[in-house]
């Protein structure tokens, strides 16, 4: 009884372990920058290039914030987001929303025009 004992404890607290290893939590971030190149513009159907400013508060694969520094590069739109009154050229706030776990992902779950 005494072993069957302790093999829940420890099962149960390798569970919360892994739990918390796998648990999933969304961090988003507000994005302003200038439309470089819209879908399809040889670019993929759900991709765009953005330059964009800062971003101080941005999270690293390890759930570290280190920050990104303005660049262009490409914004990855999640499915379903609308492009409309949407051009290369315009001053946009992105929202992005980033996953670290099961598998690291950004995807822009919404987008404007700021003047
Ligand atoms: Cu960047």
């Amino acid at each position: 009884m005494r072993i069957a004992g302790a093999i829940v404890v420890s099962l149960v607290a390798m569970c919360v372990v892994c739990a918390s290893a796998l648990a999933d939590t969304a961090y988003y971030y507000s994005v302003k920058g200038i439309i470089k190149g819209m879908p399809g513009d040889g670019l993929a159907k759900n991709e765009m290039l953005v330059k964009h400013q800062p971003i101080p508060d941005y999270r690293d694969d390890s759930g570290a914030i280190v920050g990104m520094m303005a660049m262009t590069m490409p914004f990855y739109l999640k499915e379903g987001v609308s492009l409309e009154g949407i051009k290369a050229g315009d001053a946009v706030e992105l929202k992005v929303e980033q996953h670290l776990h099961p598998k690291f992902t950004e995807e822009v779950v919404s987008i404007k025009r700021v003047e």
